[in-house]
């Protein structure tokens, strides 16, 4: 059964592929799972019949017979799960490339997304400019932390995995800010992510949407 996604009619971030849709393209393609999706207005987020999908009227959600999914990570846990390929089958390598999952939403994507909201909610109060240099120094702390594990590894853990393709998509969002500069080992380990096939196939489709050129 094909799956039905949803994602921006119009992205604010105009097709840079930052928002959360990303993840689960680019896990669908990662594994070949071809997938429909269904464009939503930020008002149709917000109307009963998306709330029945996702209670707190986002995107992406998931659709798949009679499953209903939201959170992200959770849709790309459940592609990770019915298809080979983005978790290892060993049973401890499996259990590490979970924890790398929720190590990129739990400890590293909070202080880069306040970042990113600070940007965008705060840049004309007048706190911002003493506010801003503690919250990239929250980012900055987590980003060094992560290139000290990182190392010269192609992945964190082995082969690629879910834990790589989210962390991926949380270090993009920082990279916008200028944050990941200084830190060229996660800027190749990024280079190396948005060279995969499968993430190049869900860049261009999410553009496509932006551009109005999708099929
Ligand atoms: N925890 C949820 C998940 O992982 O699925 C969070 C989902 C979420 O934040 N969805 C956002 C949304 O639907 C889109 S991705 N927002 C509409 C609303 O809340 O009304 C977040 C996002 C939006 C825009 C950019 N950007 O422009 O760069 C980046 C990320």
């Amino acid at each position: 059964m094909t799956p039905t996604i949803t994602a921006f009619e119009q992205s604010p971030d105009r097709g840079q592929g930052l928002a959360r849709d990303m993840r689960v393209r680019w896990a669908l393609e990662e594994v070949g799972q071809p997938y429909d999706v269904r464009l939503v207005s930020f008002a149709a987020m917000k109307r009963p019949a998306h709330l029945a999908l996702n209670p707190f009227g986002q995107i992406p959600t998931w659709e798949e017979g009679d499953l209903v999914l939201f959170e992200s990570a959770a849709i790309v846990f459940h592609i990770a799960q019915q298809h080979a390929g983005l978790l290892p089958d060993e049973a401890s390598a499996r259990s590490r490339a979970i924890a790398w999952m929720f190590a990129a939403l739990n400890t590293v994507e909070p202080p880069i997304v306040e970042r990113s909201m600070v940007g965008i909610l705060e840049r004309d109060e007048p706190w911002y400019a003493q506010r801003l240099p503690a919250v990239e120094q929250r980012v900055r702390h987590r980003l060094a932390q992560l290139s000290r594990r990182l190392g010269d590894a192609q992945w964190l853990d082995g082969a690629f995995s879910a834990g790589d393709l989210l962390m991926a998509t949380v270090l993009l969002r920082a990279r916008p800010t200028g944050l990941l500069d200084g830190y060229p080992n996660l800027c190749a380990y990024l280079a190396r992510a948005e060279a995969r096939p499968g993430y190049r196939r869900a860049f261009a489709a999410q553009l496509a949407v932006f551009n109005g050129t999708q099929g």
